[in-house]
């Protein structure tokens, strides 16, 4: 039958974000296949209150109940049976109440049927199968849970307590999660670079509009005006601000400075809500200075030099060795560090400027499936995470395969705080040049993120190249201030 959308129809809008019924079906079965015989609960996120029961955080499906479950509806659960090989979901029939305030839904059997399962069955029943479960001696399995109310739930569900819910995680799912949505298909890779092409429109545009005397909220107001007309959300939520060497500064207060520059780390989600992840550092002014071009230089060789090394089974330790050393390199070139730059390194020198990680995986969540542990994502069991400052923010080491995708985003930054600490303590004297320091301490810091897939071959640049040359961004920034020039 032919159909014609009346302009007041109404289109529940979870129906409209999902892939074919036959991409979750193929996922549950390779889970089933890593994990026979198991009894795998996965349940939805729920609305969050903010102040009060119906005033709610922004609702964000979880990651797992995405890949597996696809909908991004609260309150469900998708219950896959390895023994069966049957997937349930279990859900809320719409009430004539709902429909009054939330408009039409579909029917539970209808959810069931786009994302392939064989069976739906009303919440009320999923204790009964929980417990009939165990009684025939199966162990439930579940992912360590984050949300408050998933926790509650299990407590319930199993008669654990919170202690015990944390405590009694399923690490054989975990690693058969990790395993399976580490390794991202050409149809993910699609959905990233989609959220990429919103995100380089949301870095043309800091690029274009940052200038002295503008606000950081006047340019959050002009990204979120992007992503909102793009019909998506963030990632997470971006960090914009002309104090780029606090790194997780979500502050927006100030006014951006002459002479100054702004460092923004933000993107958009794809309409299936994978994530992009992106940072650029721009000069307030039309040019870089000397200063921010020779800093920004070393930390743009750095991620050349990450980039250049990818490829299937390096470490990506390694990686960021490499982005280290470069970093320390240029910085005794600059004069700021001294003496053997491989030992500097070994011995954690270079941290006093890069002091985090060289990057993470991502996909449906910005840092991929962090919630079911960072070690388990990131290290594996090949790899011990060190003590060692700088170091031991490194989210990702284990050893590179084809279809992971990652961030690199290598660092530099002058935190006053750290380096009067330092000095203090005479720290890595023979190392760091404090006197030099002293000129760099209302520098902030320059960070340039992007993010790739590993291939056969080496690596792929994901999405559309934003411009992140120093003559790129001049070029740019040139061209609008001529553009206003003629306008006015
Ligand atoms: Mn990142």
């Amino acid at each position: 039958m032919d159909f014609v959308l009346s302009a007041f129809e109404i289109k529940p809008k979870g129906m409209s974000r999902l892939f074919d019924s036959g991409v979750y079906h193929e996922r549950r079965q390779e889970l089933m296949n890593h994990l026979p015989d198991a009894f795998i609960v996965l349940p939805a996120n729920d609305f969050t209150p903010k102040n009060y029961t119906d005033n709610t955080f922004h609702f964000r499906q979880d990651s797992t109940f995405l890949y597996y479950g696809g909908h991004d509806l609260p309150g469900m659960v998708v219950v896959i049976d390895s023994a069966t090989g049957q997937t349930s979901l279990y859900g809320r029939e719409i009430s004539l109440d709902d429909v009054i305030w939330t408009g039409p839904q579909p029917t539970l059997t209808e959810l069931g049927d786009v994302i392939g399962v064989e069976k739906t069955h009303p919440l009320t029943d999923l204790q009964q199968a929980i417990d009939q479960a165990r009684k025939e001696g199966r162990k439930i399995h579940y992912l360590p849970p984050y949300q408050g109310s998933t926790k509650i739930k299990l407590t319930q569900w199993l008669g654990f307590s919170l202690d015990e819910v944390d405590a009694h995680y399923s690490r054989e799912l975990v690693g058969a999660v990790v395993k399976q949505r580490s390794i991202k298909k050409d149809i993910e890779l699609n959905e990233i670079e989609e959220a990429l092409a919103i995100t380089k429109d949301m870095h043309l545009e800091v690029i274009y509009e940052s200038r002295k005397d503008v606000s950081e909220a006047d340019l959050l107001g002009r990204i979120m005006n992007i992503v909102c007309r793009a019909g998506v959300d963030t990632a997470y939520p971006p960090i914009l601000t002309k104090n780029g060497h606090v790194l997780h500064n979500h502050e927006r207060h100030h006014i951006l400075p002459k002479g100054g520059m702004v460092l923004g780390d933000f993107g958009a989600e794809s309409t299936k809500y994978y994530a992009s992840d992106i940072t650029r550092t721009v000069p307030v002014d039309p040019v870089f200075s000397t200063k921010q071009k020779e800093v920004y230089s070393i930390v743009l060789q750095a991620l050349e030099a990450s980039a250049a090394a990818l490829k299937p089974g390096i470490s990506f330790l390694e990686v960021h060795l490499i982005a280290a050393h470069t970093m320390a390199r240029g910085l005794k070139d600059l004069g700021l560090m001294k003496g053997d730059i491989e030992e500097a390194v070994k011995e954690g020198a270079h941290a006093l400027f890069f002091v985090h990680g060289l990057g993470h995986m991502m996909g449906l969540d910005v840092h991929d499936m962090e919630g079911l542990g960072e070690e388990a994502v990131g290290y594996g069991s090949q790899f011990k995470r060190s003590k060692q400052f700088g170091l031991k923010a490194l989210r990702l080491a284990r050893n590179l395969e084809p279809g992971f995708v990652f961030t690199i985003e290598p660092g530099i930054y002058f935190i006053p705080a750290l380096i009067d600490q330092w000095e203090a303590e005479k720290k890595f004297e023979s190392f760091i040049n404090y006197g030099q320091l002293k000129a760099y301490r209302d520098f902030t810091g320059v960070r340039i993120e992007d993010n790739y897939v590993l291939t056969s071959e080496g690596a792929r640049l994901l999405g559309p190249p934003i411009p992140k040359e120093i003559h790129e961004i001049e070029f740019l920034k040139q061209s609008q201030l001529d553009l206003k020039d003629r306008i006015a």
